[in-house]
This record gives C-alpha cells, structure tokens and sequence, in this order.
C-alpha cells in the first residue's frame, strides 16, 4: 500500500502542470524511479482520478473525483503548516470529534484533522444532533495542543468561526456573519457550526478538538424539518456545487495561519477579526442562559471571549455560553 503523502506528492506535480508531465520529469521531481511513479499513478487512479497516459507525452490528469480524498486536501495545502501534518478521511463514523479525540488521547500530533463523508451521531452542542447526509457537506475535527490555562480554551471557538468564515468568503465571495459564539450564517440562515471539546487538567490544557461543520452542496430536501434555526448551504447559495476537498484545503490553511498568530499574539488579533464578522454591535439580544433569558444590546466580546450585555440597569453582563438571538 502506498503512502498518502507519496500520493500526494504526484497529484501535486501533476496539478501543477497545465498539461503532459513526462515519467521522467516526474521521476526526476520526486527522486522515483519511473517504475515508482507508475505505482503511483495506479494508485491514484484506483482512487478515482482521471489520469490519461500517452507514451510520447506522459501522464496528464483530467479528472478528479468528487469524493472526500486525503491525498487531493493535503495537495492543496501551504507546505510547512501545522495544521493538517496527519489527514485521516473515513466514509463513515459516528462523530469526527470522538474519533479525533479518542486519536488525540492515543497521542496524536498536533494539527491531526479527522474528516468524514458522513456521520451517523453528529454532536451540536448541549446534546443536540448535526444532521450529517454522505456526499455533500465537511465534518470535520482538529486536534490541537495549545499552552494555554482550560479557561482561555474557549478562545479556539472564535479562532475557528474566523477560519471558516474566511474560508467561505475565499471560495465563494460570499459574505458570511458570525453569531456568538459558534454559528455562521448567510443571511439569516445557518451554513456552518462549531463544538469545541476539550481535554484539562486543572492548570493544563491537554488537547481541544476543534469541531467544525459546513454546509457545502447539501439539498433543501437534506435539512431535517423540525430546524431551531434557518440554516443553508454553500451549493443552495451560490446555486452551484463547491468543491469538497478544495474549500476543507483552504479551511486548513486558514485555520493553520488563524492558529500560527494566536501562539505568537494571542487572543486579540482573532477578537479584532471575529469583530469584524460579527454584526451584531449594538443591537438588542435575547440571550438564554440555561432557563434565563437576558435581553440587551450586544456590547462585544470580553478578552477571554465572553459575550458582554449592556442591562437595563446599565451594567455590563459577561455570558460565558448561552443561545443567541437577535431580535
Ligand atoms: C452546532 O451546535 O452548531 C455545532 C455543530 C458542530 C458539527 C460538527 S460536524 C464535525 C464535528 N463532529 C461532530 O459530531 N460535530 C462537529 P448547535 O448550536 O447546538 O446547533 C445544533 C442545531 O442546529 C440542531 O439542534 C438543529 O436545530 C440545527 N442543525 C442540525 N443540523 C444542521 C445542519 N446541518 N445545518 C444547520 N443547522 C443544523
């Protein structure tokens, strides 16, 4: 069995190349031998990619397929970034956060990502279920290892809403909102949730799963009917399928760059730019907090993340989780 990353380096080359590569160009590139690269590209074939050879010319890729591929996320990939350094893709598993936490307490590195065509135990938060249907949307889920105290990890659920907000205006153009703390919407509808799992000692953070959900080209006729919020999908949008593999490429990338500048600057940087994705300033907010409901406008994020709610009285409230509706 071939390695992933072995894979990976030819799809790269042959992405690469606007036309015909030849076995020796590409044995040179990847210092192969010609019979190695063959293995490859049967390898890569088997995994459902249009490879055309002609003995003049050489190999020349004409299509990829449309199923969530280890190899073709790691080749769209910055080289050198933490995030994505281990890229495991299953057909199916009930939650990708309890595969990868359960990767994470085996030891996995940091940056690991878990990713599943569908999931069949898809966690929202508080209990609630993630509706996850097989060929259409990202479930995904990142292991990292920050050296922060367990209170500041929260701050990881505003790194990740920047991430796949970013990610979304990259590969769409489209202008996504983020609603405290972890949903995305466009318009007034729900493309995209976060849960954020963590493993701590009292003073020590061992790990954070970073759960993330999009909706990519899942159907109207994909939404479970009894929704607490409108929610949509990229494809429903845009009116046309985005690429799987290529959109979780650019998450990584963002995720990996949103990651890099915490460790070196920490959380303001990511409250500035979370700011930016948030419109709710200012305006009015029911928020439930377990069986409270507080009302008032919204006044920002705290240093560590808390929503903050100007009371009637005029007092600055700080919520650290709770359901958010504008009204
Ligand atoms: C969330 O919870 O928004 C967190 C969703 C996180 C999902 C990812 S997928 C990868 C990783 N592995 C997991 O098992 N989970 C994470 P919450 O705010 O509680 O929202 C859940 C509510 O959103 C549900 O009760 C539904 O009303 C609604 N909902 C369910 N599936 C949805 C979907 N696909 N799109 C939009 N809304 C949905």
């Amino acid at each position: 069995m071939l390695s992933r990353l072995a894979q990976s380096d030819l799809l790269r080359q042959l992405e690469q190349a606007d036309s015909f590569v030849s076995g020796e160009q590409l044995s040179g590139r990847l210092g192969v031998s010609r019979t190695a690269v063959w293995k490859r590209i049967v390898a890569l074939r088997a995994a459902g990619y249009g490879i055309e050879a002609l003995p003049s010319r050489g190999y020349r890729l004409v299509r990829r397929p449309d199923r969530l591929a280890a190899e073709q996320i790691v080749a769209g990939l910055p080289p050198g970034g933490l995030v994505g350094q281990r890229v495991v893709c299953l057909d199916e598993t009930g939650s990708t956060n309890v595969e990868a936490f359960r990767l994470a307490e085996g030891g996995a590195v940091e940056g690991t990502v878990v990713l599943a065509d569908r999931q069949t135990a898809g966690k929202g938060r508080l209990g609630r279920r993630w509706a996850s249907p097989g060929g259409v949307n990202l479930y995904l889920s990142l292991v990292l290892r920050p050296t922060v105290p367990p209170y500041e990890a929260p701050q990881l659920t505003f790194l990740s809403a920047v991430a796949v907000a970013r990610a979304i205006e990259v590969e769409t153009g489209l202008r996504p909102v983020i609603k405290w703390p972890n949903d995305l919407l466009l318009g007034r509808c729900k493309v995209a949730g976060l849960l954020n799992e963590m493993s701590a000692e009292t003073d020590r953070v061992n790990f954070v799963i970073l759960g993330i959900g999009v909706n990519v080209n899942m159907t109207r006729e994909q939404f479970p009917e009894d929704l607490r919020t409108p929610a949509t999908s990229l494809a429903l949008e845009l009116g046309r399928q985005v690429g799987r593999n290529r959109f979780a490429a650019t998450l990584l990338a963002a995720l990996d760059g949103e990651y890099s500048r915490f460790r070196v600057d920490g959380f303001a940087p990511v409250r500035d730019d979370w700011s930016r994705y948030c419109n709710a300033f200012g305006r009015q907010v029911t928020v439930a907090v377990g069986r409270q409901t507080l009302q008032g406008p919204f006044a920002g994020i705290d240093h560590d993340g808390a929503l903050l709610l100007r009371l009637p009285d005029g007092r600055l409230e700080r919520i650290l989780s709770g359901d958010v509706s504008v009204v």
